[in-house]
């Protein structure tokens, strides 16, 4: 998470005018341009990333379905099942397959922490579209686990899968990896969450809200969209690799290219959704601009925002150009996908 993720030091900056800013993040994002011109773009070979995903996606919805049954109390895990197998992109426990067979390990040696992950992802999910949060009507097509099952419930659910997260990484992941590999990735995973990740960029950007967009820094924003989504993806990618035993040299470089595509990813979340309809998005489209949201497009507009989007995609890219092009295929197909995404 170091790489990219400015600490923001003080929250809003007062007195500070939008083009001065515009100016400031065109001249911040310069580098990321610069060093995204490689003399010839890593591509993808020879993968069919439809078929590589429909493949990853399947076994993932089993062992997610597998990993949250129906039981007593049966409404807490109907209302947990509800929202963790309502769809999604699945992108996380992809990215940590991906990276875990990149670095030698098997898709059931990444399986247990890739659910969890999800799990993660999703109680973040229920808990932002509470009341008290984000106050959504809609996530992923569907009625929110609030408007379904009431904020009680909701919130418990919530809770109840971040625990069933580190149990499930604990309990599951098998006995063949060796014990320090488990707990390091249970640490990263569980720092990853909390104050210095995604409850941080959560709270940084709910503090930020209340204020005039034109008054919140470049910084701030890089620090929301680093931790309340970057952080959970660079996870996803360095547990794989740790769980495979990868070298930490390996490990380093392939959270490089997450904190680039967890960028990216933001950038592009933002463009969503000032450009595609709710029905498109299966959420409420258009929020950001409603709430007066500091974006990459209320800063810099919607065609520079498309192009720090690609930028940063290449050189995620770019950091994959050393390994066999056969095995980094996922990763280079999943950091196109990122950009691609339509939802
Ligand atoms: C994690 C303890 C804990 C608390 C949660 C509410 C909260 C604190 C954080 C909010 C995090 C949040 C909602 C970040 C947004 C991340 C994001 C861009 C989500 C959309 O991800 P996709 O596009 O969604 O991968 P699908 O539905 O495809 O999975």
């Amino acid at each position: 998470m170091q790489a990219i993720l400015c600490a923001p030091g003080a929250i809003i900056a007062r007195l500070n005018p939008r083009q001065k800013k515009v100016n400031n993040l065109r001249q911040k994002t310069q580098h990321l341009r610069a060093a995204a011109a490689p003399a010839a773009a890593v591509e993808a070979s020879e993968l069919d990333f439809g078929n590589y995903i429909a493949d990853k996606n399947k076994a993932i919805e089993q062992a997610l379905s597998d990993s949250v049954p129906e039981m007593y109390p049966e409404r807490l895990h109907e209302s947990m099942r509800y929202s963790l197998l309502a769809g999604g992109k699945r992108i996380r426990p992809c990215l940590c397959i991906a990276a875990c067979e990149l670095m030698g390990g098997t898709m059931e040696v990444a399986m247990p922490t890739a659910c969890a992950l999800e799990m993660i992802h999703t109680m973040s999910l229920i808990h932002d579209d509470l009341p008290s949060m984000d106050n959504d009507d809609f996530r992923r097509g569907k009625p929110t686990n609030h408007k379904v099952y009431g904020e009680e419930m909701a919130i418990l659910a919530g809770d109840a899968l971040l625990s069933h997260a580190f149990e499930y990484i604990g309990r599951e992941t098998p006995k063949s990896v060796p014990a320090e590999r488990t707990l390091r990735v249970l640490v990263d995973v569980g720092k990853c969450v909390g104050s210095e990740g995604l409850v941080g960029g959560q709270v940084v950007d709910i503090m930020s809200e209340g204020a005039d967009a034109d008054e919140v820094t470049l910084e701030t924003l890089k620090y929301i969209h680093a931790h309340k989504t970057g952080a959970l993806l660079e996870v996803s990618v360095t547990s794989g690799a740790i769980l495979a035993g990868a070298k930490e040299e390996d490990v380093e470089r392939l959270g490089k290219y997450a904190q680039l595509i967890g960028l990216a990813f933001q950038v592009v979340d933002d463009i969503l959704d000032c450009t595609q309809t709710s029905e498109q998005l299966g959420k409420t489209a258009g929020k950001d601009e409603a709430v007066g949201k500091a974006t990459y497009p209320s800063l810099v507009g919607l065609e520079e925002s498309k192009k720090i989007a690609d930028d940063l995609i290449t050189e995620a890219k770019e950091l994959l150009r050393d390994y066999d092009p056969k095995l980094a295929a996922p990763l280079l197909g999943l950091a196109d996908f990122i950009k691609n995404r339509q939802n």
